[in-house]
């Protein structure tokens, strides 16, 4: 994916500001993921955002990247195509490289950090930034889960222990550089792939591995095509339900009030289901035969934040930001 300059999504961002707000009852909310209609957050904002504004506002999903590309929807909200996406931070740093913080190994240390790093007012610089610059609010945080590295190797062929064991494995990453960083930074050869092309890749063998949750890793049904999970719990990963600014300016103010409850209610709800279901899932993956262990962990995090430190990404960061994040945790 491309890399933008912020005069050129000022220039983006322009056409859609300029547009009349919309008459409230005309709302269509058209909502892209990658992910599938089954992930507990697509899930949640169907169960619990949809008929929450359902009085003012059609909620219109389309999952498995069948309406805009993974990678894209922040252009495409920014440009008026789409209203709202399940967004990362790795995207948010294809705009704006601080958002990358968000996106590094072993800083979030669980579901209620994110939630507290959210709301903390350390984010409303970030906040303000993709809506004034890109047009898109952040609504909320959702919990994706613990990013683990889940291989096609048997333990036998390969006991990924320390990052040094993933030298020359072929990790299938999303394609940012914040991504391909963190897939540097675990010892592997990230390879940039988007989330739908995985499963075949897979099978074929043309990657050794991806990262993924354990609910993920079951939705997308990789357990069939892979033979070990080593849980890493390399990044505790989020992402914010995005909503258009040109949208959220058109609402009324109850509306808004209405729109932003609807966004923490779904959040809130994905977040426990998900959390669920990554401890439930570890026996599953296990009957399913694969191998599930735990890794070095601390020579993990000892690499990884060794990897992050003085980096490009790292210059990028706010002076502060990461002992203020650090802070909010244990
Ligand atoms: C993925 O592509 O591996 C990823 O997990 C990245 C996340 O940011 C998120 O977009 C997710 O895919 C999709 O929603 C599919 O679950």
């Amino acid at each position: 994916m491309m890399k933008f300059t912020r005069r050129a999504l000022m220039a983006l961002t322009a056409a859609t500001i300029a547009l009349p707000a919309y008459a409230a009852d005309t709302i269509t909310l058209r909502m892209s993921t990658p992910a599938s209609e089954t992930d507990q957050r697509s899930v949640a904002l169907a169960e619990v955002f949809a008929p929450a504004v359902a009085g003012f506002a059609t909620y219109e999903p389309h999952y498995n990247g069948s309406l805009i590309a993974q990678g894209s929807e922040l252009e495409a909200i920014a440009s008026g195509d789409l209203e709202m996406s399940i967004a990362s931070a790795q995207e948010l740093a294809q705009f704006f490289p601080e958002f990358s913080i968000f996106a590094t190994g072993y800083v979030h240390q669980d579901a209620a950090h994110q939630v507290a790093v959210f709301n903390d007012p350390l984010m409303d610089s970030f906040k303000q930034t993709a809506e004034d610059e890109l047009g898109v609010k952040l609504l909320s945080v959702m919990y994706l889960g613990r990013r683990h590295v889940n291989l096609r190797q048997t333990k036998d062929e390969l006991t990924v222990m320390t990052p040094a064991d993933l030298a020359g494995v072929n990790l299938r990453m999303p394609g940012t550089d914040a991504w391909q960083f963190l897939g540097k930074a675990l010892g592997a050869n990230p390879t940039p792939m988007s989330f739908t092309e995985v499963y075949t890749a897979l099978q074929t063998g043309s990657v050794d591995g991806q990262d993924n949750p354990l609910p993920t890793v079951v939705d997308a049904k990789f357990y069939e095509v892979t033979n070990q999970i080593a849980l890493t719990s390399h990044l505790v990963d989020l992402n914010y339900v995005a909503f258009s600014k040109t949208v959220w300016d058109g609402l009324s103010a109850e509306q808004q009030a209405q729109v932003q409850a609807a966004a923490d209610a779904a959040a809130e709800s994905g977040r426990n289901k998900q959390l669920q279901k990554e401890e439930d899932l570890v026996s599953f993956l296990k009957e399913q035969g694969l191998a599930v262990y735990e890794p070095d962990l601390k020579a993990f995090r000892t690499h990884v934040q060794g990897q992050y430190a003085g980096s490009e990404l790292a210059a990028s960061w706010p002076e502060g930001a990461l002992d203020k994040i650090n802070a909010l945790g244990n």
